[in-house]
């Protein structure tokens, strides 16, 4: 019976475009990056991402950093990152050194004590894109899938992929929400 239907035609390229464009303005018109930590956390997880970003980039520049707070419900650790966007990306830690030097170096993973947000921030931990295609501007997003094992008697896997907005500084943190 399947024979029937006629075959689907591919999104065009523009079309997804103008769609990635869309669901930007949407995203910028409502403001607040809480917003976007919801959507990471809408699926069935027991990660919280919060306030991903990632910094931008200027012409011919192959590596920039992302940054973000997780909370994981139970015991967890990040194992991996990957991006469409970058030929690799690490988790890195940054660290100064006895002579006040910033010192990085790439961590195995990162992790997540149950309960406790662990901050990705400039100067500390942080993912590091690498080999980066095209130069990341403001206010355009990028994907960015996070792996995740779970540290509880039965590991489980986890992938969440999110958009993350590009941004030339870190943003204000969320303002305490009133109401509801
Ligand atoms: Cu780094």
């Amino acid at each position: 019976m399947i024979t029937l239907l006629p075959p689907l035609k591919p999104l065009k390229p523009r079309i997804i475009t103008m769609m990635a464009l869309a669901s930007m303005l949407a995203f910028l018109s409502v403001g607040a990056y809480a917003d976007a930590s919801t959507s990471a956390s809408a699926s069935d997880t027991t990660i919280q991402i919060k306030q991903p970003w990632v910094r931008s980039t200027v012409p011919g520049q192959k590596v920039t950093g992302v940054f973000m707070q997780l909370t994981a419900e139970k015991n967890s650790k990040l194992v991996s990152v990957s991006s469409p966007e970058a030929g690799r990306a690490e988790i890195h830690q940054m660290t100064m050194d006895d002579h006040h030097v910033m010192k990085m170096r790439a961590m195995k993973g990162l992790d997540l004590p149950a309960g406790e947000t662990v901050e990705l921030k400039p100067g500390s931990y942080h993912i590091m894109l690498l080999d980066v295609k095209k130069q990341l501007k403001k206010d355009e997003e990028i994907d960015l899938t996070l792996k995740f094992i779970g540290k509880e008697k039965h590991k489980t896997t986890q992938s969440i992929t999110i958009k993350v907005p590009v941004l030339d500084a870190a943003p204000k943190p969320a303002s305490v929400r009133s109401g509801s």
